[in-house]
């Protein structure tokens, strides 16, 4: 079907439609950003070269985000929704074609399991993406599964179970390996809604009896990152409920074990930039899910409550960059639920706002914060955070765009193209429930 905007062949976003969306935006971009590289100079800062870190961030998004999420009530259906990976790759390679940050897709097994891995390598690779962390899926049951997990699995009291649960993290690594990915992300619903129901203890020495097998099918150049969650589908106490479980599992593993930090995840209030601190400094800290929240694991979109506290984060992020914390390589992937938004829209939002968090955290003026910590200035130091964090480094972010040929104004661009009504033809609703909330 051809749609005004779409090349017909590939569903991509016609690079003139973007090249002229950007034509019309040039003039003002160009004075918003002289007028900001004059502000910053005047603090010793040359914006060229925060527009080349702009240039080089990069985070993946996540398979399973392309499509709507849901609730734990009901899952309302979008239009022209992906039914498979390779219709999620052509998503992703106009959430990247406009926002040009996002070259990585993080695939769900198995939920994205094909037949031919090879042949999915290659249909991302003509999008110009490539594979990011593979996740593996023992929270729920699969068709023709022989052994259920409604009571666990990598921690299940059944042997067999335990067994089945990680002979599916192993195949995970398996295709993970054929994608050219290097990290197994390992999430698991295991735990208790009852006390009594479980022993703290014995449950957590059979899940790391499990991880400590799957540790050791990892290739050499593979890390595997552990994502804690406080509650659900546990209500009374899950495996890896909290950081201090998750670290204590990562460090019993080996060096390849880290620890991953979903910013729903956590207790409400809890300070998440000081956990990213701990797990920096003892070298634990594998990569995010990024997402915000106001109650729990809400995965709403990326800095749209909480912009601060991202900011806050991305400070001991860059902190540790440019001290050269060893083993500080962190991964980054956005983990979001899209239940009234169009997903596409939402993941550019997400990930440009997460590299907005990393370009002004890059704006802290850190001899002076140092200066003022030493001498136990609060109100200066803090001053010192704010000062970055209220500079709209939105010019920054535009001009690497434009660089890179992405869209300056990237979601008024999707909407000119009519890019979901031109799928919608071809995509009829599959009807399923899918799933968001991990
Ligand atoms: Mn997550």
């Amino acid at each position: 079907m051809q749609v005004k905007g779409l090349q017909t062949m590939s569903k991509r976003i016609d690079a003139a439609l973007i090249a002229d969306s950007n034509r019309q935006r040039a003039t003002a971009l160009q004075q918003d950003y002289e007028a900001l590289g004059k502000q910053l100079s005047r603090s010793g800062i040359d914006i060229e070269r925060i527009t080349a870190q702009a240039e080089a961030f990069q985070i993946a998004v996540p398979s399973w985000g392309t499509g709507t999420g849901g609730t734990r009530f009901a899952r309302f259906p979008g239009i022209g929704e992906p039914r498979n990976i390779f219709e999620k790759i052509e998503d992703c390679a106009v959430i990247n074609d406009l926002s040009r940050c996002t070259a990585r897709v993080s695939p769900h097994f198995p939920w994205d399991k094909v037949d031919d891995f090879n042949a999915l390598k290659q249909h991302a690779a003509a999008f110009g993406l490539s594979w990011d962390a593979v996740n593996s899926n023992t929270f729920q049951n699969q068709p023709g599964q022989r052994h259920s997990y409604k009571y666990g699995s990598l921690s299940h009291t059944a042997e067999a179970v335990r067994q089945q649960a990680i002979a599916h993290n192993l195949e995970c690594i398996e295709w993970g390996r054929q994608l050219g990915s290097r990290i197994l992300t390992v999430w698991i619903g295991d735990g208790a809604n009852h006390p009594g129901q479980q022993h703290f203890q014995r449950a957590f020495e059979r899940y790391l009896e499990s991880m400590a097998a799957i540790y050791a099918g990892l290739p050499p150049d593979w890390e595997l990152h552990i994502e804690h969650k406080m509650f659900e589908p546990a209500f009374y106490a899950t495996v890896i409920q909290d950081w201090g479980s998750n670290i204590l599992a990562a460090m019993q593993l080996g060096e390849r074990a880290k620890s991953l930090v979903d910013l729903g995840h956590h207790a409400p209030n809890c300070n998440i930039e000081m956990i990213v601190s701990r797990l920096i400094q003892f070298e634990k800290l594998g990569g995010f899910h990024f997402n915000d929240s106001k109650y729990g694991d809400d995965d709403l979109d990326s800095g749209s409550l909480h912009p601060y506290q991202q900011f806050l984060i991305f400070n001991e992020l860059v902190d540790a960059e440019y001290r050269r914390q060893p083993g500080f390589a962190p991964n980054y992937l956005l983990d979001q639920s899209h239940n009234v938004t169009d997903p596409i829209e939402s993941l550019i939002n997400s990930a440009i706002e997460v590299q907005r968090s990393y370009i002004k955290a890059l704006l802290v003026d850190r001899e002076a914060l140092a200066g003022y910590q030493q001498d136990n200035d609060a109100l200066m130091a803090s001053n010192t955070l704010k000062a970055a964090f209220h500079v709209d480094v939105s010019p920054i972010l535009a001009t690497a765009r434009l660089r890179k040929g992405g869209a300056v104004d990237p979601i008024a661009t999707y909407r000119t193209a009519g890019y979901r009504a031109g799928v919608a033809a071809d995509r009829p609703s599959a009807g399923g429930t899918g799933s968001g909330i991990i």
